[in-house]
């Protein structure tokens, strides 16, 4: 993992060795990529806020609690191609990375993330390029989301561009532990058995916060139970 500061001095150290033209060519050519990035976010992020206008609307509740949008920076992105051994250029970058352009779905319940999931993926304008389901299946650390990279087009004055966008979609408890794991991890300054012991009590919260998930798509099937 590689820290913020790191990376920002990667980056610079990058910068300082590029010449006046190649620096034009190279900040030109990216702030088109990263235009195409961001329009694909705001397409994703519209199509989840349709879909849950209609289903307040139909069913009288949000399956979605929030959305978050992310574009990388340049020093991650920067950082990545390094780490991957592979040309920090605008064709590699299209063709080699997935997360540029992020969109982040916080759910109220499990069902919902697939459902959702599903509601996305099945539009007809939309391909679904990877699915990788830490749901079913955690990562060691106890992290939980649904990811899929799916490839969207958009429309540009004389040209139709597909453009690849991570998603994550997981619930409040989900989010909450990969926010606060997210932090603890940048404190490299621990003792080997306190770090140890941090990640079992990580894993431990993980548990417990897919308790609470089950628990409360649980209730939430009797009260729906009820009404049928
Ligand atoms: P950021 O700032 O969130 O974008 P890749 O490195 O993408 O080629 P990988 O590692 O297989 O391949 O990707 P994966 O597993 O789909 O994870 C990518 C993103 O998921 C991460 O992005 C995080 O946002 C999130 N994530 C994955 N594992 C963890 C985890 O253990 N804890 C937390 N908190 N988040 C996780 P980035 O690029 O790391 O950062």
């Amino acid at each position: 993992m590689v820290k913020n500061m790191d990376r920002k001095q990667q980056f610079i150290d990058f910068i300082s060795e590029r010449s006046d033209a190649e620096l034009k060519e190279m900040t030109d050519n990216m702030k088109i990529l990263m235009s195409y990035y961001r329009c694909a976010m705001f397409e994703i992020e519209t199509k989840f806020r349709v879909l849950n206008e209609q289903f307040s609307i139909e069913h009288e509740r949000n399956p979605i609690e929030s959305i978050k949008t992310r574009l990388k920076s340049l020093e991650s992105i920067r950082e990545k191609t390094v780490r991957k051994e592979i040309p920090f250029t605008v064709q590699s970058i299209e063709d080699n990375l997935s997360d540029i352009a992020g969109v982040r779905v916080i759910c109220s319940f499990i069902d919902d993330i697939y459902m959702l999931a599903d509601c996305l993926t099945s539009q007809d304008d939309v391909r679904l390029i990877c699915t990788k389901d830490y749901i079913k299946d955690p990562k060691p650390n106890g992290y939980r989301s649904l990811h899929l990279i799916v490839e969207i087009p958009i429309f540009l004055r004389n040209e139709k561009r597909f453009v690849k966008v991570e998603v994550q979609l997981r619930t409040i408890a989900m989010e909450t532990w990969a926010r606060l794991e997210h932090r603890m991890r940048y404190k490299k300054n621990l003792s080997k058995d306190l770090l140890k012991q941090t990640e079992n009590e990580l894993l431990e919260c993980a548990e417990l916060s897919n308790t609470l998930d089950l628990k409360m798509q649980d209730i939430r099937n009797k009260i729906e139970g009820e009404y049928i």
